[in-house]
């Protein structure tokens, strides 16, 4: 497929080819327009409307990049071409930088790539691609271009001059930009066609960025596998159930839910694609204090709760498996976290531990056992969903469908067991949060 794209800077060429190997890039230098908007997004825009006109039913980009750095409130920006003025000079660019760095210990930046695309009917689409890094004392390395050489990119020691093509294109804006580019022109939108950030509606505030690292869709999966470990005990046990205790175990879940989530990013920072540390939405500080605040919630939450000791083995059980998974990808691992976390209800709905309760070792052990095998399995099929479309579809509806079961699980338990009345409110709030939100995503 053929695509022309408005640019005059070869080495932007270059890295386009490379990352897009099958298509044919056409360069078009989009002569005399003025790069004078405010942002990426409406330079990226100027350039590509300007050859667009030339190339009518025919797919057409333009990248508009740049570098930005936090002590200089953004800047160069927009304006990283002609930092030193005109016309573009690189080592001036490169030592003007450095000087007004100079004793400036909070080096933070960040490269942006906006590609804007005009579509064979004439839509127009924005994609924008971050990397996240810092500004060197000094420049490093010859591969690259522009501001390369003093660009060193989080997770790594040696600037983007020192990384071969392949090594800075995995990673790079203008590679994750591109990545969204190849899968608008491979069909028609991007993957999933949420990530096509449409040029009237393109948004993603800080809140989102947030939002996004705690997967929110998911979360509402974790309280329901407290809650139907929690059922089983009074059901077995002939006590009935102690309801606050568990709401604030549900909540414990929760928080230690969240903290394997933000280690989950943490751990993947360098190869993850899409997601607010790689994309320069979220500071590593940032999310390593929230790493720490999720635990730390976890812990204060179960201490005013006062729930039982043993719940506290699980419950640190669960972390290192958490740990051992992010580090890992053991599916086995992720499953044996969500059988954990439905024995932790277990353990926070335990009163006191009698000959009787004893019974409830095999139910316990039979329900923990399926619940991790059903997410083991689930974690084992998912592998590679983010190249497949379909697949992705499927272990969404797997993973949505985990509410159902656990909602499911509990209305029969509480039909059957008297014990487990207390339950009901809840069945019907989450029946209602179903019906108003749907179930989660992946
Ligand atoms: P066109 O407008 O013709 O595409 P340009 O070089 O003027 O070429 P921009 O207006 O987008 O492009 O300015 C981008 C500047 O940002 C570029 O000249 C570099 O100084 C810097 N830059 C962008 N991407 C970079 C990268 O991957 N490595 C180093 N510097 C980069």
């Amino acid at each position: 497929m053929k695509l022309f794209v408005a640019t005059h800077n070869q080495h932007k060429i270059r890295e386009i080819s490379q990352i897009l190997p099958g298509f044919e890039i056409v360069p078009d230098d989009p002569e005399g327009v003025e790069e004078n908007a405010p942002d990426f997004a409406g330079n990226a825009l100027i350039k590509v409307r300007a050859i667009a006109e030339k190339h009518k039913g025919e797919w057409c980009m333009a990248d508009d990049s740049g570098l930005e750095v936090k002590a200089l409130g953004g800047a160069p920006g927009v304006h990283s071409a002609r930092y030193a003025g005109e016309p573009t000079n690189t080592p001036a660019n490169n030592a003007l930088l450095l000087k007004n760095l100079e004793g400036v210990e909070d080096r933070a930046a960040r490269f942006t790539c906006c590609c804007a695309l005009v579509d064979p009917s004439g839509e127009e689409l924005v994609v924008h691609g971050h990397c996240p890094g810092h500004i060197a004392e000094k420049a490093a390395g010859v591969e690259g271009f522009g501001y390369d050489p003093l660009f060193i990119p989080n997770g790594y020691d040696k600037s983007f001059a020192e990384l071969s093509a392949d090594e800075k294109n995995a990673i790079s804006h203008r590679g994750r930009a591109l990545e969204k580019v190849k899968a608008i022109l491979g069909g028609g939108s991007a993957g999933d066609g949420s990530r096509v950030e449409r040029v009237e509606g393109r948004g993603g505030s800080r809140v989102l960025s947030w939002l996004k690292l705690f997967r929110v869709v998911n979360l509402p999966t974790v309280p329901g596998d407290v809650l139907v470990g929690a059922a089983l005990w009074p059901c077995f046990a002939g006590c009935s159930l102690r309801i606050l205790p568990v709401l604030l175990a549900s909540l414990a879940g929760v928080f230690l839910y969240m903290f394997g989530l933000v280690d989950n990013d943490i751990v993947g920072a360098k190869t993850d694609k899409d997601r607010p540390i790689p994309d320069g939405e979220i500071s590593f500080l940032a999310v390593r204090i929230a790493r720490f605040v999720c635990l730390a919630a976890a812990m204060v939450v179960a201490s005013l709760a006062k729930l039982p000791g043993l719940w506290w083995p699980a419950a640190f059980s669960l972390v290192v498996s958490v740990i051992l998974y992010n580090r890992t990808k053991w599916s086995m691992a992720m499953g044996v976290c969500r059988g954990l976390n439905l024995l932790c209800g277990v353990l926070a709905a335990n009163t006191v531990f009698s000959m009787d309760a004893a019974l409830l070792a095999g139910p316990v052990a039979l329900a923990a056992g399926i619940w991790t095998l059903y997410i083991t399995l689930v974690t084992w099929y998912s592998k590679g969903e983010e190249n497949d479309p379909e697949k992705k579809r499927r272990v969404g509806a797997l993973v949505g469908g985990i509410v159902y079961l656990q909602l499911t699980a509990l209305l029969v338990l509480s039909l059957m067991f008297p014990q487990v009345a207390a339950m009901r409110p809840l069945l019907i709030a989450g029946a209602v949060m179903l019906i108003v939100g749907g179930p989660g995503g992946t």
